[in-house]
């Protein structure tokens, strides 16, 4: 299976960035897009190098320090030694600290994508194996992706996902809307991705198909290339994190020209009042008109007023994308949007009105399925204390602190150790050198990895995990119509070992195998998922296949509901017989209840409120740091695909030819971004696509510090969370801000440090036992 026997044939496999399927030929894994699919994602050839790269993690590991002084602080996490053990005596150092560490003193948040299949995803399986083995963890709500809009969506209109996968469609783009206004843009880079498997990338030929009939795109955002070209969009750069500032300026507009519609905010909203008076200064004597917002956006008064005029009389879909709230004050866009579509007057009709993140995933925009995903049952959590989940360094460095989110006080538990499986916080989370401070005081640190990330070289405890093509799953979602029996395709790497494997031995040795297992091989549980899809098919009056015969066709098609326009159509439709989830049933221009949180950095209506990490002396350029286009987030950053994006192994930072030449940078040059927290080399790219005044360096370089032992390393990968701010969005959500920081960049002139970064850390002879 591994190659070693000869050719194989194609075998359906999945990951978060597509269907596939992949043979072994001539000793060399070869992958093929699903067939069907119209747009495939070139992630997928991360894959091949990826499979056996040095990077991988070969066996169970103990760092050095912790195996010789025991469980507690220490300043070498991250620079330390690690020493081979065997699985059986990883496994006995883990259960005792299980056994030692009480359930409401362990973080189990363990954040993460991991891989694609419903059974072995990483993040399921630890969660339930801490309810069912261990009673219980700190848990983490929320996510990087969306905090402030899984908080604020709520309050003023209704759950995050009703509102971007059950609302507006990429059908009804493509047939009705006449002008998409894109906040923040509808990349396809992040289009091509989809937790839990997408078989067909529809949004480019969408976006093409409602160009060719006549809708209009306007792109609002720093970065040309965050629409397809297919959209034929108009492009406003905008100064990043003031959309806000142009929402209202553009309510303005209609407001003062009589163009909104009086009869919608009357019968569908709560609060235009409010919003209308602070939208003419009644209260601060600042109209937020046109000529008020350009300064802040960098766009010309006229284009905003312009624009204004342009909404009326069309059908006008508003999107916010993701990022956006992924900055300081991250509720008030996503509030915004809503408050510019609620007075256009068209929430809730096909193709027009709000919706948030279309095109943010592959989840975005398509149907729902008829029938329930499979899912791992997570077990009952008893322990009741949680963190939103950007807050795992201030948890880590101020136990016992107190803090609001969202209308309540809580305290930061006093966390002993940390478990973590499929996840990256090295990645994932902000201002790094801080993270670093907050890890090393942690009694222990277990992480189950595939590769030598930079969060599994801070672990005490490093066990080794197989990736997904080297064992058999599930892949499915409810917004994709294709099922995929994922055959294995190579023997696990090394010693790797499944995650549900681990937990079934460290469940066997805290005496609670059975309530983990359920008495169920992974195979076992491949059927019992499968079947209960397969019931309620069966219930729904579709044939099913049994699991043999499902796994012998690779892959089953499920049935997709209706394209009904959700929650929305049937409170446009009527709003009093189906009113939204809010406090008031309607669309919340203002709102009482986060008024009545008395926040001044999330008042009780949309508002405008200057961000504090912008340009200075010190730093005169705006970091934007998104997602990448070669890999998902860190994940495979050492395949082939992602290393061919990079120059001289540095990760590409793209700077306007103005901005360059006036630091003297040329293409290609390696470059220092540094700001107060920390500093990165990157290679420069001179790039038109980014508006002046904006750098843009994605997320996803593995952390790599020239010297760990200093207390600011310069990490010389290019990873960008060296850069940003680890502070949430407002008291409301307190979500990640990681999307933007002020920087500053120049030529990088001395030796050029070699990449580390996917070499493993240095191991020491096999421990004695
Ligand atoms: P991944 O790189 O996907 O990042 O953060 P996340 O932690 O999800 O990490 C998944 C890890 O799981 C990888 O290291 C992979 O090797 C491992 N893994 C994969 N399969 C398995 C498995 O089967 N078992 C085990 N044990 N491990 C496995 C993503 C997060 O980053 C997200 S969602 C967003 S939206 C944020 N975006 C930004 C941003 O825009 N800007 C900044 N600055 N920072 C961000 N961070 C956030």
């Amino acid at each position: 299976m591994t190659g070693a026997e000869g050719d194989t044939e194609f075998r359906p496999h999945s990951a978060h960035w597509g269907v596939f399927s992949a043979a072994w030929k001539q000793g060399a894994l070869v992958v093929r897009p699903h067939p069907d699919d119209p747009d495939p994602n070139r992630i997928l050839q991360n894959f091949p190098e990826a499979l056996r790269h040095e990077a991988r993690i070969a066996r169970p590991m103990v760092r050095r320090g912790w195996l010789e002084r025991g469980p507690g602080a220490d300043p070498r996490r991250g620079r330390d030694e690690y020493v081979p053990v065997s699985w059986d005596r990883a496994l006995d150092l883990v259960t005792a600290e299980l056994r030692r560490v009480p359930m409401e003193r362990i973080f189990g948040g363990s954040y993460g994508w991991s891989s694609a299949g419903r059974f072995h995803h990483a993040q399921s399986q630890v969660h339930r194996f801490l309810n069912t083995a261990v009673g219980g963890y700190v848990r983490s709500v929320n996510s990087y992706s969306a905090g402030a809009s899984n908080v604020i969506l709520p309050h003023v209109l209704g759950p995050m996902e009703e509102i971007s996968r059950r609302n507006v469609s990429w059908e009804q783009v493509a047939e009705h809307s006449e002008l998409v206004l894109a906040f923040g843009g509808m990349a396809l880079k992040n289009s091509m991705v989809a937790g839990g498997g997408i078989s067909r990338h529809i949004e480019r030929g969408s976006m093409a198909a409602a160009a060719a009939r006549g809708c209009e795109f306007v792109l609002i955002g720093p970065l040309r290339d965050d629409m397809p070209e297919e959209a034929k969009a108009e492009w406003l750069p905008l100064v990043p994190n003031t959309d806000t500032a142009l929402m209202l300026a553009l309510m303005h507009g209609l407001a003062s020209a009589g163009l909104h519609d009086r009869a919608f905010l009357d019968r569908y909203t709560t609060g235009w009042p409010v919003l209308e008076d602070y939208l003419f200064g009644r209260g601060d004597d600042q109209p937020k008109d046109a000529a008020w917002a350009a300064p802040i956006t960098g766009i010309p008064a006229e284009r905003i007023t312009a624009l204004a005029h342009r909404l009326a009389g069309k059908r006008v879909l508003v999107t916010v994308a993701h990022s956006l709230q992924r900055a300081e004050h991250g509720e008030q866009p996503v509030w915004a949007g809503v408050a510019l579509a609620a007075m256009l007057g068209q929430t809730g009709l096909p193709g027009g009105g709000y919706t948030y993140a279309l095109g943010a995933l592959g989840h975005t925009g398509r149907r729902t399925n008829l029938v329930s995903t499979a899912a791992l049952p997570q077990g009952r959590n008893r322990v009741g204390a949680f963190i939103p989940v950007a807050r795992i360094a201030d948890m880590l460095l101020h136990p016992g602190e107190s803090y609001n989110y969202n209308g309540q006080r809580l305290t930061y538990p006093d966390i002993g150790l940390v478990y973590w499986a499929g996840g990256n916080p090295f990645h994932h989370h902000q201002d790094l050198n801080r993270l670093r401070e907050a890890f090393r005081r942690v009694e222990t640190l277990v992480v189950h990895e595939l590769a030598w990330t930079a969060t599994a070289r801070h672990a005490d405890i490093v066990l080794p995990a197989t990736m997904t093509l080297e064992r058999e799953d599930i892949g499915s979602s409810q917004t994709d119509p294709l099922m995929v029996a994922m055959k294995q395709l190579a023997e696990p790497f090394a010693e790797a070992r499944d995650d549900y494997a681990i937990f079934t031995e460290l469940a066997r040795r805290l005496g609670r195998e059975e309530a983990f297992t359920e008495g169920r091989s992974a195979r076992d549980w491949l059927r019992h998922l499968y079947d209960r899809t397969a019931q309620d098919l069966r219930d729904k009056g579709f044939p099913a296949p049994d699991f043999e015969e499902f796994w012998r066709q690779g892959s089953l098609p499920l049935p997709e509901g209706p394209d009904t326009g959700g929650m929305l159509r049937a409170f446009h439709e009527d709003p009093e017989g189906a009113p939204l989830p809010t406090p008031s049933g309607r669309i919340e221009l203002h709102s009482s209840t986060i008024a009545g949180f008395g926040y001044a950095d999330c008042p009780g209506h949309p508002a405008w409120l200057p961000p504090q990490d912008v340009p200075g002396p010190e730093a005169t350029l705006r970091l934007v740091a998104n997602q990448p286009a070669t890999r998902l987030h860190s994940q495979l950053d050492f395949g082939g695909h992602s290393q061919e994006r990079k120059h001289r192994g540095r990760e590409v930072m793209r700077i306007h030819p103005t901005d360059a030449a006036a630091r003297g940078i040329r293409q290609d040059d390696i470059v220092r971004l540094f700001n107060a927290r920390g500093a990165c080399l990157a290679a420069a790219e001179l790039s038109e696509a980014v508006m002046p005044g904006v750098v843009n360096l994605p997320t996803g370089a593995w952390y790599d510090p020239e010297d760990p032992a200093e207390d600011r390393p310069l990490c010389v990968h290019g990873n960008p969370n060296v850069l940003t701010r680890d502070v949430g969005t407002s008291r409301l959500a307190q979500g990640c801000t990681g999307q933007l920081t002020a920087v500053e960049v120049e030529r990088f002139t001395g030796n050029l440090p070699p990449i580390r970064a996917y070499a493993p850390p240095e191991a020491l002879p096999v421990a004695a036992e």
